[in-house]
């Protein structure tokens, strides 16, 4: 194991210094009360007697006590669960004849930066592997101040405009009435909500396809999802949308595996990130941008301000410029992952945001949440949260006010403090916002250019694998059948009979219902309540009709690494050593983990005599939790049909379409599982122990995360 805290320390020096001055370690230290008086007894409570009442007096016990009673903080109204990292940004190649950040500019920079990943609907405690959009934010302590990239897993939004975000999430989250379900969109009020927002169709083909269930944190990519502007020295402007990358590729499970997964365990993406840190295999994304022209504003068939939409990488590129990686685990959860506070308006000077009505709304939001959750106006000062650049300026006071400014002056201009602090001129760093010209009425109106609400949807649908395709139907006739008012199953099917014929028959099919021929006209968003002068929804004619940086599965950017996979070995006493120590030798090479399951935890005895200690028991290690199965060589193999857990686990690996590899003996076992098709492609069979050509062809298969042909066999 590498000591990720060691390795780290060259990298993320500036914010590293600035959190040890309130790092506390209490090796080898007295405990003391929190005014630093040493205590004597941390057991006992002051009584009077030994039987007696407690005393008022008891300063120790009601220090303590109070503290605890106050250790919870609201959690975050959205995106609640998370889970973060520490590490550094570096930057491939000069952005300066885009922007003039320093940090997009200066190659010799390492920039650290703290990650956060959340689900959004869920409270604080619930499952990791919910069907739902994944958060994505980066902070960026760069020497020129804080910038926050503040995106999802998912390029597209559900709404064009902030004035619905509160109903979204109200409609979203557990139903007021009984807070059931939580963590979960399969329920009345979402898709009521859903089924009278057609903009949010593109989003929904999202959030229904495997991209709302990924395998790990590691292998999701993350978007900026709205269009901002990179500010050159020139002033300068240009479009960009902001791209992650993750080098290991994207990947994710099924939905019967992630349900399974968030009984066995609902931590499952939070350990497997902060264990592959400890395990020194650091997460790492590309940052890539989309750069459009100020002048090429209008060129698209779709507005650019419009966060349902997105820009697609045929029309144009994305141009990889850095790296992130992410290296060090927090301290302390608290400390770090909860109070962390980030903001979309946190810039610096060569960024600048557009007039997307959704990111405006997001630019008030999410100070004025910090308020209510962290308390305070000072929430800056919280470590996580602190800048690395130099910060003063005349805002004082305020709860829990850490600085001590020195000095009688807080106002400016003023001559008592020689006029500082100074305001900066642009050429010395000072912000100033882009010179957009805005010469328009004050009205409440919806763009003509957002009233495209299906041809993104369809794109998206279309350009998906038939396997994906499945899973998205799949997904839609498991949310609307749990939807209990059939109005709203039908208003969704007409809806999605607009995106796509093929899918809305495929899911009316699994509801027993047919799709409507004239769909309910849906809610449109124009001028007034009562939708006068609305725009029609339209469908605008694509300059594509498929994009394979869309789907997972023909995604440009996939990866055949089987770095950090967890396979399991179902072992048994009398298991074969040498098939063990080869299958384990081979995939360790190639960075996966082996995981040894037998009947009880200490030593296996192997076939040779040696022993083999065990990592987990089949009560314990269930299938979801793992990529792959290897059973190995060895006549004490063969009682592994016997056992009941080693049936489920293996018939679970199968419907997952896991790869499932047995040795001599190991192979046997499968053909004893009446469920396994052993000519299955996904079913490899090695005819001795240390069988080199299937640990090659086991690698190989791995490499592709899944059989997905065998659904085919299976549905
Ligand atoms: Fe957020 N969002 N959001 N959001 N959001 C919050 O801020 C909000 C939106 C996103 O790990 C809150 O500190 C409004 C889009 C992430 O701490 C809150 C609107 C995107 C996180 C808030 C949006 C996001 C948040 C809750 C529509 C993708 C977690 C706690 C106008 C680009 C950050 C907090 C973390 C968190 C408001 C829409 C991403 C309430 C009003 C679009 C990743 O301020």
């Amino acid at each position: 194991m590498k000591d990720s805290k060691k390795t780290n320390q060259d990298s993320n020096d500036g914010k590293q210094k600035d959190l040890d001055a309130d790092r506390s370690n209490a090796e080898g230290q007295f405990l003391t009360t929190d005014q630093g008086v040493r205590i004597n007894d941390d057991t006992n409570s002051l009584k009077s007697g030994e039987r007696g009442p407690s005393l008022l007096e008891d300063f120790i016990l009601r220090e303590k006590i109070t503290h605890f009673d106050h250790e919870r903080i609201p959690e975050r109204i959205v995106h609640a669960r998370g889970s973060a990292a520490h590490g550094y940004f570096e930057l491939y190649k000069s952005m300066d004849s885009y922007t003039k950040a320093g940090f997009l500019n200066n190659t010799s920079i390492k920039t650290p930066v703290f990650v956060r990943f959340s689900t959004v609907a869920g409270s604080r405690g619930s499952t990791d592997l919910a069907r739902d959009v994944r958060g994505f934010a980066v902070k960026f302590y760069t020497q020129e101040g804080i910038f926050d990239l503040v995106g999802n897993n998912m390029p597209v939004f559900f709404i064009q405009d902030a004035m619905k975000f509160p109903d979204l999430i109200h409609a979203v989250k557990a139903e007021p009435h009984n807070e059931i379900p939580q963590a979960a969109s399969a329920h009345d009020t979402f898709w009521d909500f859903i089924s009278l927002m057609p903009e949010s169709m593109h989003m929904i083909m999202w959030v229904m396809s495997d991209r709302a269930i990924p395998r790990s944190l590691r292998m999701m990519e993350g978007f900026g999802v709205h269009t901002f502007r990179f500010i050159n020295e020139k002033n300068e402007s240009h479009f960009v949308k902001f791209h992650w990358k993750p080098k290991l590729g994207i990947h994710s499970v099924v939905w019967d595996e992630a349900q399974k997964i968030s009984g066995k365990n609902s931590d499952f993406h939070k350990l497997d990130l902060w264990q592959a840190i400890e395990d020194g295999h650091f997460p790492e994304w590309e940052l890539g941008v989309q750069l459009i022209p100020e002048s090429d504003e209008h060129i698209f068939d779709f507005d650019l301000l419009d966060p349902t939409k997105l820009v697609p990488e045929e029309i144009v590129p994305v141009t990889i410029i850095g790296k992130m990686t992410l290296n060090r685990n927090p301290d302390n959860f608290f400390a770090e992952t909860e109070q962390v506070a980030f903001h979309p308006g946190h810039i610096v000077p060569g960024i600048d945001f557009t007039n997307d009505p959704l990111l405006q709304g997001r630019l008030f939001s999410y100070t004025d949440t910090q308020l209510s959750r962290l308390g305070s106006p000072n929430f800056h000062e919280i470590h996580i949260n602190r800048t690395i650049a130099p910060m003063h300026n005349n805002q004082r006071d305020g709860h829990m006010r850490q600085e001590i400014a020195t000095g009688r002056v807080s106002y400016h201009p003023n001559s008592l403090g020689g006029g500082c602090p100074f305001q900066a001129k642009i050429d010395q760093g000072g912000f100033s916002s882009f010179n957009e010209r805005v010469d328009a009425q004050k009205i409440r109106e919806r763009s003509g250019s957002f009233s495209d609400h299906f041809s993104q949807a369809a794109l998206f649908y279309n350009s998906q694998t038939p396997t994906e395709q499945e899973h998205i139907a799949a997904a839609l006739s498991f949310e609307l059948g749990k939807v209990e008012t059939p109005a709203i199953r039908e208003r969704m099917l007409g809806l999605l009979n607009q995106a796509s014929a093929a899918l809305a028959a495929k899911v009316a099919k699994s509801l027993g219902m047919t799709v409507p021929k004239i769909p309910e006209k849906p809610i449109n968003h124009g001028v007034g309540a009562d939708d006068a002068g609305a725009h029609e929804p339209v469908k605008a004619k694509q300059s594509i009709e498929r994009s394979d940086a869309l789907s997972i599965l023909k995604n440009p950017n996939s990866s055949k690494s089987i770095s950090t996979r967890q396979i399991a070995f179902l072992c048994a006493e009398g298991v074969s050593g040498a098939s063990v120590e080869a299958m384990k030798a081979a995939l360790e090479k190639e960075g996966a983990k082996a995981v040894i399951v037998a009947p009880h935890l200490g030593d296996i005895k192997t076939a040779e005599g040696s022993a083999i200690p065990a990592d987990q028991t089949y009560k314990i290690a269930a299938s979801v939790l793992f990529d792959g199965v290897f059973i190995p060589a060895g006549k004490g193999i063969l009682e592994l049909s016997k056992i009941r857990e080693v049936k489920e686990f293996l018939n679970d690996s199968y419907s997952h379409c896991k790869i499932i590899a047995g040795e001599a003996e190991g192979a046997q076992v499968l053909g004893d599982i009446n469920d396994i098709d052993e000519k299955d492609g996904g079913v490899l069979a090695g005819s001795s122990a240390g069988d080199k050509n299937l640990a090659a062809s086991f690698i190989k298969a791995l490499g592709n995360h899944r059989y997905w042909e065998r659904e085919k066999s299976l549905s």
